[in-house]
């Protein structure tokens, strides 16, 4: 069986973007995969945050994991500070990766930008990342299309540190939705949908009650033309919600086009809401039940246990083709 692995920070606000172009896919590769799911702390705290905050954004993800349909009997799920190879293969990365080509990574460029000077975790971010994938010997990991340069970043240290030193790591691949790998901001299609967006009509996270699904949905950016087609360049906004709509109903998007046909933006967007709150519901009672309970932290105390065997393992070679410490 292939190995999967991917995380999501807790950070809060999980939307629709990380939903679709990640946390779905979490869900299908499942059964034929042997999956690890990460709450990526670490990666975190390469921006301020409060400590009683984060600890609770921790116990957020775990249970939306858990709401959408990962299953701990399936998957492993953990929490990243509680395995330390993540860290410590960090760092053997950071020494096999250069400034030149972390300058060149567009989310350090974007999140440091006008700043004379950015946090060096922010700057080394996508080497943590790559650790958190190499521990595992990871063939694929599942993300929005804004990782794709991550991953490269990530494949490029494993070929090189193989070709350096003796064969260490597996080349991982990633593995990108078609329809959700880049969800875009309701009030702005060319920019991202985003957790940190001041606007919170911005995006539609995946806990809003149904009347500010509404709200968002009906406000959101479309053009003057009133005609329901898919055209990314000149209709990005109307795409998008296309998009969105195919992605949570199963809808292909022509199907799509053709029953809106004649029917203008009102109609269609009013579909979507009921289509949006009837597939996050079941997500956000799930939630409810298991968010406060004692099994949370069972599965995620299991996991990190499980997870940190197979680190270990990974962090024993490293060492040895590396030449670290006393050897066995
Ligand atoms: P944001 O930019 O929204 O603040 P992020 O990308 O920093 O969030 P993560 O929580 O680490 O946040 O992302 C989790 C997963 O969600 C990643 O696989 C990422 O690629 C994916 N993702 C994030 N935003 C979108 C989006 N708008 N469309 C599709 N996938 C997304
Ligand atoms: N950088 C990712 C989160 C992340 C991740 C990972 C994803 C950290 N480590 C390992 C996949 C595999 C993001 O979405 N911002």
């Amino acid at each position: 069986m292939k190995r999967v692995f991917s995380g999501v920070q807790p950070t809060g606000n999980i939307h629709l973007g990380n939903y679709l172009g990640a946390l779905k896919q979490f869900v299908e590769l499942q059964d034929d995969h042997e999956c690890i799911y990460c709450i990526v702390d670490e990666h975190a705290i390469t921006v301020p945050q409060d400590p009683k905050e984060l600890r609770e954004h921790i116990l957020d993800v775990a249970a939306l994991y858990l709401a959408v349909g990962v299953d701990p009997k399936k998957s492993i799920v953990f929490v990243q500070s509680d395995v330390s190879g993540h860290a410590e293969l960090g760092w053997v990365l950071c020494c096999n990766s250069s400034t030149g080509e972390l300058s060149r990574m567009t989310q350090f460029k974007d999140k440091s930008k006008n700043k004379e000077s950015a946090p060096t975790g922010l700057f080394t971010y996508p080497v943590l990342m790559a650790a958190d994938i190499l521990l595992y010997d990871t063939d694929v990991v599942p993300v929005g299309n804004d990782q794709k340069q991550h991953i490269e970043l990530c494949r490029d240290l494993a070929i090189r540190i193989n070709n350096k030193y003796k064969k260490t790591f597996v080349v991982p691949e990633g593995r990108f939705m078609k329809a959700g790998a880049r969800v875009m901001a309701l009030d702005d299609p060319t920019k991202k949908m985003s957790k940190s967006a001041e606007n919170i009509h911005s995006r539609i996270s995946l806990l809003d009650e149904p009347s500010k699904i509404k709200k968002s949905i009906m406000k959101a950016t479309t053009d003057s033309e009133g005609i329901v087609k898919f055209d990314i360049e000149n209709k990005p906004g109307i795409s998008n919600l296309l998009s969105i709509y195919s992605a949570l109903s199963g809808i292909s998007i022509e199907d799509l086009e053709a029953k809106y046909e004649g029917k203008g933006y009102g109609d269609f967007k009013k579909d979507l809401v009921e289509v949006t709150v009837e597939a996050l519901a079941p997500i956000k009672a799930r939630y409810e039940e298991i968010r406060h309970s004692e099994e949370l932290i069972e599965i995620l105390k299991d996991g990190a246990a499980k997870a940190d065997a197979i680190a270990q393992k990974t962090m024993a070679r490293v060492k040895e083709n590396f030449g670290l410490g006393l050897g066995r």
